[in-house]
């Protein structure tokens, strides 16, 4: 009999996959574990227009129908279901079924605009009370208040996954955990907040009703069905890239914190309930929903998008490949530059735009009286030692804030591959720092997939002893207490 599997679609800023987890029972012993396995993988290039710069959706989505049929055909008749995830805040805005406009990416400029709007409308402070979200110019609230006509014009509004499993399925549904990314849900997530949609211009009708995480949203069209080989159904997962993450961290107990490292470095705790103190918010905490109702108390922290950009800046024209290749090279070379390395802070919104991030790390320094980074090597070196540094700052922050214990840190996604950035969160947090799995994301949307049809244990630490049994973990040990934190590169520290 073949084995059953279930099918991750999960988009990320700058590419994309499909994956295939085959559930395997009892493991050599060690319960169940999913063998995961990548079908298809493809770029996600944003394009630039004269009305600023936009994703690229029908790419994206006739790369899912891609994947999906080569995963049919590779293993017919063996997929359970199909869950899709990808980045939060960004949406199409509809009318009768029909996009209208192409999707805007969350670091085009426009938002700026639309925080004005909406904060003569609703202040920072009653914004946070309300939807619990840090501050954030691109959370689609924000984004909404820019649409003028075309917002008029439309029925409803889909985030990107909801998007996607519209056009796959007809189903409308806004699946929470993005929903809560949106600034217009409740913190806490119980439901859409109307009187708060209704003030910043956005009509109570445009949101579609919620679905938690494990309902099943439809089946394939018939048209698609013929496409893909299938008339597969779609399920409901954390639909945020970033809880999808969460659910697939391999902690035991509650004494974590978690950075979901790819393009940013999501940084915090999973809690039963929302932090709404002034002090969060100041801080700059977020409240985003989580699968099973927890809340994912975190911070956004700039993340491996520093790299990316600067790799990009160095070399325009170089393939998917040839930038992974030159990354590991930087990456070696960054972890030999001695003398003393540039601290600079990330989350300065000057790094948010795409350009020239090496030419603003330079300034920022200037300005700053850091020492400047010149060679590419001192630049890589610069970024991985500051983010460690800002992703320390979030792990104290977030235990303090919410008066939450902290003794171990896992790092998953991208970023547990760059050996580098986990020994200096180490250093700089004093914890143990566990990294992996590398593609968390994906686990985390096919654990819930499996729990949705039966096949796994109930409670997220069912799903957590599955993500272990399924992903190798690596160590990394403190080398010092962060008090000794040195300055120059070449002293790793005290043991
Ligand atoms: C990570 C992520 C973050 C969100 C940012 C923008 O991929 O989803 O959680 O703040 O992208 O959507």
């Amino acid at each position: 009999m073949s084995e059953q599997a279930f099918a991750a679609v999960d988009l990320g800023a700058t590419s994309g996959r499909v994956v295939l987890g085959h559930l395997q029972e009892d493991a050599a012993g060690a319960g169940p574990a999913l063998r995961v396995r990548h079908v298809a993988r493809f770029a996600n290039d944003p394009v630039r227009t004269r009305d600023g710069l936009h994703w690229n959706v029908l790419e994206l989505y006739r790369q899912v129908l891609l994947g999906l049929a080569a995963a049919q055909r590779h293993h017919p008749g063996e997929i359970a279901s199909v869950g899709i995830d990808s980045w939060a805040v960004d949406y199409g805005l509809l009318a009768g079924g029909r996009l209208l406009g192409t999707p805007f990416h969350y670091r085009d400029s426009r938002n700026e605009a639309g925080v004005d709007t909406v904060h003569a409308r609703v202040g920072a402070k009653e914004l946070f009370a309300r939807n619990g979200l840090q501050h954030l110019p691109f959370n689609t609230l924000f984004q909404l208040a820019t649409e003028g006509t075309l917002l008029e014009a439309a029925d409803t509004v889909l985030l990107i996954p909801d998007l996607i499993g519209f056009w796959l399925t007809g189903a409308v549904v806004a699946e929470r955990t993005n929903a809560s990314t949106t600034g217009l849900l409740t913190a806490g997530g119980d439901g859409w907040d109307l009187d708060l949609a209704r003030r910043v211009g956005v009509y109570p009708h445009l949101l579609p009703a919620l679905v938690d995480p494990g309902t099943p949203v439809g089946r394939l069209t018939p048209d698609v069905a013929e496409t893909v080989g299938a008339a597969l159904d779609v399920v409901a997962v954390g639909s945020h890239d970033t809880a999808s993450a969460v659910v697939a961290v391999p902690a035991t107990g509650d004494d974590f914190a978690y950075v979901s490292c790819g393009t940013w470095g999501l940084v915090g705790l999973e809690l039963k309930d929302p932090v709404l103190t002034g002090d969060a918010r100041t801080a700059g905490f977020t409240n985003e929903g989580g699968v099973d109702g927890r809340t994912r108390f975190l911070k956004n922290v700039m993340g491996l998008w520093l790299l990316s950009e600067s790799l990009r800046q160095w070399n325009p024209a170089a393939t998917d490949a040839e930038r992974s290749a030159e990354l590991s090279d930087l990456l070696d070379a960054a972890a030999r530059v001695t003398g003393p390395v540039a601290v600079f802070d990330v989350n300065d919104p000057a790094f948010l735009p795409p350009g020239d991030v090496p030419g603003r790390i330079r300034n920022w320094c200037r300005a700053h009286g850091e020492p400047v980074p010149d060679t590419p090597a001192q630049v890589v070196r610069s970024v991985v030692e500051s983010l460690a540094v800002a992703f320390a700052a979030a792990v104290a922050d977030a235990a303090r804030l919410a008066d939450h214990d902290v003794r171990v840190v896992h790092l998953v996604g991208g970023g547990a591959l760059n050996t580098l950035l986990c020994q200096l969160t180490a250093d700089r947090t004093g914890l143990p720092v566990l990294a992996g799995p590398v593609e968390a994301t994906a686990l985390g949307n096919l654990l819930v997939q499996a729990r949705a049809a039966g096949r796994l244990g109930p409670d997220l630490d069912d799903l957590r002893a599955v993500a272990r049994a399924s992903a190798g973990v690596v160590r990394y040990a403190p080398r010092h207490q962060p008090g000794q934190t040195p300055r120059s590169a070449s002293d790793p520290g005290k043991p």
